[in-house]
């Protein structure tokens, strides 16, 4: 509706010849006239006392767009992107099937101590691999920790996810330095994530100006944010969608909405219309998807990404789905939630078996393949884990080396008020450094648990002391 007033009166002229403006003597706007005098509004005057509190027509909810059914048959009318042939729809399926058993073996990894962290991506497999297949493999990515899926799908491999969850010395995110799923690939465009919630969101509003004003990637590339409902009611998203919207720049904004944010449920977030009824509200294109239809999430995002593009403006895309596993094993769902509750869930609406369905039903996948694809996923994924396990940590020097990028930040200059930047952070880097080399060489070679812990690093901490 908003839409259709706002077209109906930009077609009105701006200014009312001969009506009284600053003391010129003129004609006042009859009761009829379109949009007054107000020289901050195009909008259409009313007579009507009406409060509004919808961004649909009637008071109805923004419709989710769907395609297929949850026996993955098209709905009537619904278009199947032409370009899902057999070959791109075993692709985007057996990249949605890698998700859980990679999970699966990861989270046993963690509840045996093998690593400290990690946070599964159960049932949100088709907004996540759905939105990576219809993007550009360079398209700019900012994602909050549960989109591993799209790097999968560029080419990451498990090895490198081995790497970073155990803090290998092969680990080329950060070295060991980070939590585990917080993944970054400069060669695959995925900046790494970082813990805070929503600052990815400003940050790509800023990479997707960057990209506009780069001659070399404007109309080709767009910056692609993820975020969750809960990261949605951060500061920091409404300073994105703002900046995208006012300062123009093609930044695809995609709201996994799965329900809940850690114990807090969805319902608590918001009392409108979720979060795809904020997107209107900046002036950004919108739609709200089931998440849990592959194709609709590729049709929506291909589509919301030609809108980034052409217009150089911001698009919103919310996907609702449903978290299946508890929010990271730090967490047991079971204390906020019925066991029942997400059985159910898991029973009624799997968007891994709706998309074999569909598969299935056009004779490009089988029982057989399903079986040899989960035992081939499960022998690769153990064979980069048991690879990962006897890999050394990195060497004890490199936790403080490649922190900063380049030269220290000027301004830590007026944080750290009486050294230069530079003398500053040498001071700090130095006397920890230091201060780690006497440890070591106090303890090193005499007490335990320093003794066996030296020894999972790369040259046994023995780097630091030469
Ligand atoms: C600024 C900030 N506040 C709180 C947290 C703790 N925290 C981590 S994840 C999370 C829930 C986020 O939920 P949502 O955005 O819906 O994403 P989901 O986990 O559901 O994918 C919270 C509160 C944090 N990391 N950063
Ligand atoms: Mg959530």
């Amino acid at each position: 509706m908003i839409r259709t007033l706002l077209r109906t009166s930009s077609t009105l002229p701006r200014v009312v010849r001969g009506h009284r403006w600053m003391g010129t003597t003129a004609q006042l706007p009859g009761p009829g006239h379109a949009h007054g005098h107000l020289p901050a509004s195009t909008s259409p005057v009313t007579s009507k006392l009406h409060f509004f509190n919808s961004v649909m027509e009637g008071g109805k909810q923004i419709p989710t767009y769907r395609v297929i059914d949850g026996a993955g048959r098209p709905l009537e009318g619904a278009i199947v992107p032409e370009e899902i042939d057999e070959a791109l729809a075993r692709k985007i399926y057996e990249n949605m099937v890698q998700l859980p058993i990679l999970d699966d073996i990861l989270y046993n990894l963690q509840r045996q101590g093998r690593i400290v962290f990690y946070m599964t991506a159960y049932g949100e497999e088709a907004a996540i691999i759905g939105s990576a297949a219809a993007l550009a493999p360079d398209d700019e990515v900012l994602a909050q920790y549960r989109e591993s899926g799209v790097l999968l799908w560029r080419g990451w491999g498990y090895d490198n996810v081995m790497n970073q969850c155990f803090g290998t010395h092969l680990d080329v995110c950060g070295k060991g330095k980070q939590m585990p799923v917080h993944y970054g690939s400069k060669e695959l465009h995925y900046h790494t994530i970082s813990s805070p919630l929503a600052t990815q969101i400003p940050q790509a509003a800023g990479v997707g100006y960057a990209l506009k004003r780069d001659p070399a990637r404007r109309g080709k590339n767009c910056a692609v944010v993820y975020f969750g409902e809960g990261a949605a009611s951060e500061g920091d998203f409404h300073a994105g969608m703002l900046l995208a919207s006012t300062i123009p720049s093609p930044t695809m904004f995609i709201a996994r909405n799965n329900g809940f944010a850690i114990s807090t449920p969805s319902s608590e977030q918001y009392y409108g219309d979720g979060i795809a009824a904020r997107g209107p509200g900046y002036g950004i294109h919108t739609i709200r998807v089931d998440g849990n239809d592959v194709l609709a999430v590729y049709s929506a995002v291909k589509e919301a990404r030609r809108l980034c593009l052409e217009e150089g403006r911001g698009v919103l895309v919310e996907t609702m789905t449903y978290r299946v596993g508890h929010h990271s094993t730090s967490d047991d769902s079971f204390a906020y939630r019925p066991r029942k509750e997400v059985e159910d869930r898991k029973r009624l609406d799997n968007p891994i078996v709706r998309f074999r369905l569909f598969m299935e039903a056009r004779g490009w996948w089988s029982k057989d393949e399903e079986e040899a694809l989960s035992k081939r996923v499960k022998q690769e994924v153990m064979t980069a884990y048991k690879k990962a396990e006897t890999l050394p940590k990195p060497e004890l020097s490199e936790m403080f080396t490649e922190v900063y990028g380049g030269e220290e930040p000027w301004n830590l200059v007026s944080a750290l008020i009486l050294c230069s930047a530079d003398a500053a952070n040498q001071i700090w880097q130095r006397e920890q450094r230091e201060e780690l080399k006497r440890l070591v060489g106090k303890y090193g070679e005499a007490w335990e648990p320093w003794k066996s812990e030296l020894k999972k690093h790369k040259g046994g901490g023995k780097d630091l002391l030469d």
